[in-house]
């Protein structure tokens, strides 16, 4: 958690979806420092609520149970939904209906802006050697990443016909540490990962954007100059891991999908694999 919180702001009811998964999990505690009540939902019943928090059980299939869970909501943090290449089976009804349902249920329920988790697997597909801005056309290299395509389209379309406004953030690998090569230039540290939920909640005018998530480390795949509007300065860097991760994979292969495009491993499970 951040010493100070980013920015000394307080939402009167945030509210985070996906609370179970590995980063809700880590958002849970830094994010209540934002508002008076966190609300936390996820599908399936996952412990009691704390101090400030409250607990809604929805799956994000089902349209009622959205529109209740984001009645007096002053902003979403969007984590739920499958937050890897699955089978279309599982994907289609929480990152495609689900995102549906989300957003018909923000515009009924008034609730002006939606932080959501994409995913630097939209534009997978570029290769390492190449660096992808949110300006360019999307390249998703599985479901997952086109699921996450979707999401971003239909924010789009949102902000364009009701003004509910959306930062997307194509979150490169928020982990405790870089596991790997590719990793030195997608991580992203969990404070910098708080820092950049907490801009995009707080910029004052978004419509919608999408900006990459990545510490500053020094090989990078992605440049944000588009979505400098945004203010997110990240303060860490995955270089300070650099000698452990190249010592542990001292030798690449340069003829593996994996090596040679941005999304990694992912460029290998994808439909058809
Ligand atoms: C993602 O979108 C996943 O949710 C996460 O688990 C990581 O695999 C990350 O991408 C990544 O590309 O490293």
């Amino acid at each position: 958690m951040l010493d100070q919180p980013a920015t000394p702001i307080r939402f009167e009811r945030l509210l985070l979806t996906g609370v179970a998964g590995n980063l809700g999990r880590e958002l849970r505690p830094r994010l209540k420092a934002y508002c008076r009540t966190l609300r936390l939902s996820h599908r399936a019943p996952f412990g009691e609520a704390g101090p400030g928090e409250e607990i809604v059980i929805a799956d994000l299939a089902d349209a009622d149970a959205m529109l209740g869970l984001l009645e007096g909501v002053d902003a979403v943090v969007h984590m739920g939904g499958v937050s890897t290449e699955q089978p279309w089976e599982r994907i289609l009804p929480s990152n495609i209906v689900g995102m549906v349902n989300l957003y018909e249920a923000a515009r009924r329920q008034r609730v002006p802006r939606i932080v959501f988790a994409s995913s630097n697997h939209v534009t997978g597909f570029y290769r390492q050697d190449q660096v992808v801005s949110p300006k360019d056309p999307v390249r998703p290299d599985g479901f997952y990443g086109l699921s996450k395509a979707f999401g971003e389209n239909l924010a789009q379309l949102y902000w364009d016909r009701h003004g509910i406004e959306t930062v997307s953030l194509r979150i490169g690998s928020s982990f405790a540490a870089p596991k790997d090569r590719r990793m030195l230039a997608t991580w992203m540290s969990f404070d910098d990962t708080e820092r950049l939920i907490v801009a995009a909640l707080t910029a004052p005018v978004v419509g919608h954007s999408i900006i990459y998530g990545f510490s500053d480390n020094r090989t990078r795949f992605w440049d944000n100059t588009p979505a400098a509007h945004i203010g997110y300065r990240p303060k860490d860097s995955a270089d300070v891991f650099r000698a452990e991760v190249e010592a542990r994979q001292p030798v690449l292969d340069r003829h593996d999908p994996a090596v040679i495009y941005q999304g990694g491993a992912f460029v290998k499970q994808g439909p058809g694999a």
